[in-house]
């Protein structure tokens, strides 16, 4: 396990109080950070409630013993905990690496709160290192593939090692853009969500609300 991985999923599991309702995020510091907190509910008798943003996290939480309900069997989340991949000063991020995003979105959308767990490898003065995912229903997808390479944003659409079109847990497909170039980014999220066929993008703004930096040890609060 990567020390700088646990030492992040540690501090976020330090922050969790008991009966809170958690989500659960998705990928490797995530599935750390489900692992501990599995590990300190038991040992502590807390009562944790948990949400899962994908079925992979849903079957890893419910291997550890934890209780995963259907988000639409809570009323609210108290915070929820999940990785990201790239991350700007101001705590904007690019997500959706293992092409959980609109989950992932959904949950983060309705949380309370909203921790993220990285190293400092994620952090980058603007974003665009990474490639931003965009969720595209099956039907039409080549045209908004189309439209997205007329907008010199270099799309490439995610594969699995098959080489078959990679599917989503909700039965879409992934397209990668490249926004290194562009400089406004909200608009872009605004743009990218009034297109036809997109579901979901990577593109969290304002969304984190604590970011914890593992090698670092650093909780950094949005402002
Ligand atoms: C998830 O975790 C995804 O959005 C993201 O792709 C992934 C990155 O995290 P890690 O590096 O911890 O696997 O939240």
């Amino acid at each position: 396990m990567n020390d700088h991985k646990v030492k992040a999923a540690q501090m976020a599991v330090d922050l969790i109080p008991n009966q809170a309702i958690v989500g659960l995020g998705s990928g490797s510091t995530a599935s750390i950070f489900i692992d501990l907190l599995a590990k300190k509910a038991h040992e502590e008798a807390m009562d944790i409630t948990c949400v899962a943003t994908s079925g992979q996290t849903q079957q890893l939480a419910l291997g550890f013993g934890l209780k995963v309900v259907d988000i639409d069997a809570v009323d609210r989340i108290d915070v929820t905990v999940d990785g990201a991949d790239e991350v700007d000063p101001d705590l904007n991020g690019i997500k959706g690496g293992g092409a959980a995003l609109l989950f992932e979105k959904i949950v983060a959308m309705n949380s309370q709160k909203n921790i993220w767990v990285v190293d400092s490898s994620k952090r980058h003065p603007r974003l665009g290192s990474y490639k931003l995912p965009v969720e595209v229903v099956k039907f039409g997808v080549h045209h908004v593939y189309n439209y997205l390479k007329e907008q010199d944003l270099k799309p490439v659409y995610r594969q699995q090692e098959d080489g078959n079109y990679l599917t989503t847990d909700s039965g879409n497909y992934i397209i990668d853009i490249d926004i290194s170039q562009v400089d406004d980014l909200p608009k872009l999220a605004n743009e990218l969500k009034a297109l036809t066929g997109v579901v979901e993008h990577g593109l969290f703004i304002q969304v984190c609300d604590v970011l914890l930096v593992g090698n670092t040890g650093e909780a950094i609060y949005r402002k």
